[in-house]
This record gives structure tokens, sequence and C-alpha cells, in this order.
């Protein structure tokens, strides 16, 4: 035990001094999810957590192929410019079986990975959306408490990894292809509806038109959403990520959602409804992870299944019926 604490408190000092290695070996930890693991992770995290919070999480979508990893590089070269540390990291949970789309391959980051003031992380390479969507959040912790004032995180549009994303960031912002119509019906609905900015990627040499096409479709489709925020207008820019074009402006943008949030005070509302969302989730898995891991509990649900097949029980009894008997299991 004490050497545990020695651990926690070394990598505590690594991370807070804002020492790489550290960050990494706090990260692995929190990846794992051997039980001794967890429990050094959540010590580490107890201890980072009162510095953590200050970045400006911006999360990044779209579909495949929309430019994300250009434009992430793009950006993260320009605030590392302008003097800040980012951190990008990803939330992929289709990796496993993709083989790592998103942030699998270095070379599209190249520039960036090279910045001492970059930190790149891609997805953990297996485990369910919630097991990498707990993962993705602590880890954006530790990022912050090692000084990284921007936090990217990519996430492919496809899935429900997007919705997770967007209730994981301050800013979400969904990557547009040029082209009004065709590519829309790739683009789920209600995603740009959740939406805090939406970019038009790829507005260079032929596609220059079909950007302005396409910043003009999707303006008029916004009238017809539900809006996120009252009294903020959610901005529709173009960029050329090869080119570094238009980075700025987004960047301008996410500022000033920002200050439009903190202004009224909705910023601060919204990490607690994130958070209160994140304990509810994570209640929920735990609970049901102790539920389908018990035993008794497991013979019993295949008895109940019986009922319900041969017409005998409703699907609600059922469960009515297995809850109480594992909590009666619980309490002894
Ligand atoms: N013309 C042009 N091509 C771009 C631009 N941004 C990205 N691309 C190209 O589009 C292709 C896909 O870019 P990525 O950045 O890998 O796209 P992604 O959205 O990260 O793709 P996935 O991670 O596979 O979902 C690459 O060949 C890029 O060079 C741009 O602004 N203009
Ligand atoms: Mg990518």
């Amino acid at each position: 035990m004490s050497e545990q604490i020695d651990i926690a408190s070394t990598l505590t000092e690594g991370v807070l001094a804002g020492r790489r290695r550290a960050l990494a070996r706090t990260i692995t930890l929190i990846e794992s999810t051997r039980p001794d693991d967890r429990e050094q992770a959540n010590n580490l995290l107890a201890r980072l957590l009162p510095h953590a919070g200050k970045a400006v999480r911006v999360g990044i979508s779209g579909v495949p192929g929309v430019g994300k990893s250009t434009f992430i590089e793009a950006l993260g070269l320009f605030l590392i410019e302008k003097g800040h540390r980012v951190a990008v990291l990803a939330v992929d949970p289709s990796s496993k079986i993709s083989g790592g789309s998103i942030l699998g391959d270095k070379v599209r980051m190249e520039l960036l990975s090279r910045e001492e003031a970059a930190f790149i992380r891609p997805s953990p390479s297996s485990g369910s959306l919630g097991g990498v969507t707990r993962r993705t959040r602590e880890t954006m912790i530790a990022c912050e408490a090692a000084g990284y004032d921007v936090i990217l995180v990519e996430t492919v549009g496809v899935g429900q990894s997007e919705v997770t994303v967007a209730e994981m960031v301050d800013f979400f912002m969904v990557l547009l292809l040029p082209g009004a119509g065709d590519e829309i019906q790739g683009i789920k609905k209600g995603i740009i509806e959740l939406a805090d900015g939406l970019v038009v990627n790829k507005a260079d040499g032929e596609l220059e038109t079909a950007a302005g096409r396409a910043v003009r479709h999707y303006r008029n489709a916004l009238h017809f959403t539900m809006p996120k925020l009252r009294d903020y207008t959610v901005p529709i820019l173009k960029t050329s990520a090869l080119k570094g074009e238009g980075i700025d402006e987004v960047w301008t943008s996410v500022l000033k959602h920002r200050a439009f949030m903190k202004e009224r005070g909705l910023l601060t509302q919204l990490r607690r409804t994130q958070n209160h969302g994140w304990f509810h989730a994570a209640l929920r898995d735990g609970l049901l992870d102790r539920l389908y891991a018990n035993g008794e509990v497991h013979q019993r649900m295949q008895l109940l299944a019986r009922e319900m097949d041969a017409d005998r029980k409703t699907p609600h009894q059922c469960a009515d019926e297995l809850i109480a008997f594992f909590l009666d299991r619980a309490g002894e």
C-alpha cells in the first residue's frame, strides 16, 4: 500500500510538473481495467482533479475523410504558435474492428506530434463506448493537470460516439464536406443540432465554390433546427485544413462562444451538468456490471427469460423480480 502511495505521489508530481513520461504512465493506469490499477488511477485522479478543468475542451467530429486529423494538426500548430499547449485525444470505440482508424497512424499529424507543446494520445484500442468514454474523460483531466490548456477530441462521425464527445467538451464542432445536399445524408440527423460551430472543410481549389454553396445550405438548414443555446448563433465557417486557411477564424469563434458562455455562467453550469451525467452513467454501468457478474442473478435471469418466452410474465415484471432478487442477495 505504501508503495502504491509512493507511485501516486511520484506520478502526481511528475504530471503537475508537465513531464510527458509521468503523464503517459498515468494514462496507462487510467486505461487499465485491472482493479488494482483502477484503484491507483482513482487515487491519482483525486490528486490531479484540483489542478484540472481550466482547459478549453473542443470536440471535432465529421464523416470519415472530411479532414479531421488534417484540421486538428493545422489548429494544433496554430495554437502552439500562439503559446498554447495542446493535447489531442480520440474517441473511437470502433478502432478494435477497424484496426485503429483515427490517430492510428500518426503520419497524419506528423508535424504536430513533433512539437514539444503537443501531446497526442490515440483512442484506447479496445472496449465498449462506455469504457472508452470514461478513459477519455479521465485522460482529459490528467492532461489538464499536466498543463495542456487546449484539449482537442477527435471522433469519427458514425455511431453514438459523437453524442458522447459532444457531452464531454465545451465546444462541439462538426466538420462538413463542400457541396450541399449529397453528404448531408451521411451526417446523422441531430448531429447538426449538437454543434456549437460548423466548419466546411476542403474549401480550396475546385471545391471553393461548392464550399460556399454548402455554407448557404447549412445556414438555411440551421433555421429548421432547435437552437442549442438561446441568443447564440451557430457560426458556419470555411477552412482549408490542408492549406491552413480559416483556422484563425475557427479559433476566434471558439473563444467567442466561450465568452458568451462565461458571461452567463453557462460554462460552469455545463461542466456541472456533464459531471452529473457522468456520475449517473458510472452508477448505471457499475450496477449493471455487478448485476451481470452475479452467478445467482444470472441463473435467475435465465429462469425469468423462460417465463417471458412462455408469456407467463411481462418483461417489466421479470425486471422487477430480478432487481428485488439482486437487492436481497446484495444486502446479505
Ligand atoms: N483539398 C483538401 N484536402 C484535404 C483537406 N483536409 C484534408 N484533406 C485530405 O482529405 C483526406 C482525409 O483527411 P484526414 O485528415 O485523414 O480525414 P479524417 O476526417 O481525419 O479521416 P478519418 O480519420 O479516416 O475519419 C486526406 O487525403 C487529406 O489530405 C483540405 O482542407 N483540402
Ligand atoms: Mg482522422
